[in-house]
């Protein structure tokens, strides 16, 4: 549908044992945010060739097994459109975790993630993760993007 504002994106972190491998991001939406790896499904890309096309791109890495563990609704109360994100988990990758031009990759202890510099959504839904739950959730954010309402339940 052409007024659709639903855009669909990637989100994939890395989660080996204890630890799990988040990018800082340094340019664009979210700069400034420690988050997991993705972006935008190109048109007739499929959702995991858009995950690994995001992956090498921001860090130089491929992934071949995905565990697709989330959809998550983001919208804005001032903007029209909604982020449908979704959120997988890989443990194995071929390559070398490289900063680019659009991420810094740095390893983090699941006991030290750094919340307050991530989205706020993530403290909600990271330990479902961490748990390998399957989950599905929306996000109502303001325009300084803090939450407003949410709700988010295991499927
Ligand atoms: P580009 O626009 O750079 O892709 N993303 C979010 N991630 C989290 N954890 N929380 C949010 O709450 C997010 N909104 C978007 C999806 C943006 C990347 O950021 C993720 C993509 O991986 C609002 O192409």
């Amino acid at each position: 549908m052409e007024n659709n504002p639903k855009k669909i994106l990637t989100l994939c972190i890395i989660h080996q044992k204890n630890k799990v491998l988040l990018g800082m991001k340094k340019r664009g939406f979210g700069q400034g945010r420690w988050n997991g790896f993705g972006g935008k499904i190109k048109e007739g890309e499929s959702i995991i060739d858009a995950a690994n096309r995001e992956l090498m791109e921001e860090i130089g890495i491929k992934v071949q097994d995905f565990q697709h563990l989330g959809v998550l609704d983001f919208s804005w109360k001032n903007k029209p459109e909604i982020l449908q994100v979704h959120i997988f988990k890989a443990s194995d990758f071929i390559g070398v975790p490289s900063e680019s031009e659009e991420m810094k990759p740095e390893w983090f202890s699941v006991n030290e993630i750094p919340f307050q510099e991530m989205w706020q959504d993530d403290k909600h839904w990271l330990p479902l993760f961490l748990e390998n739950k399957k989950f599905q959730g929306k996000f109502l954010f303001d325009d300084a993007d803090n939450i407003l309402d949410y709700s988010l339940d295991l499927v």
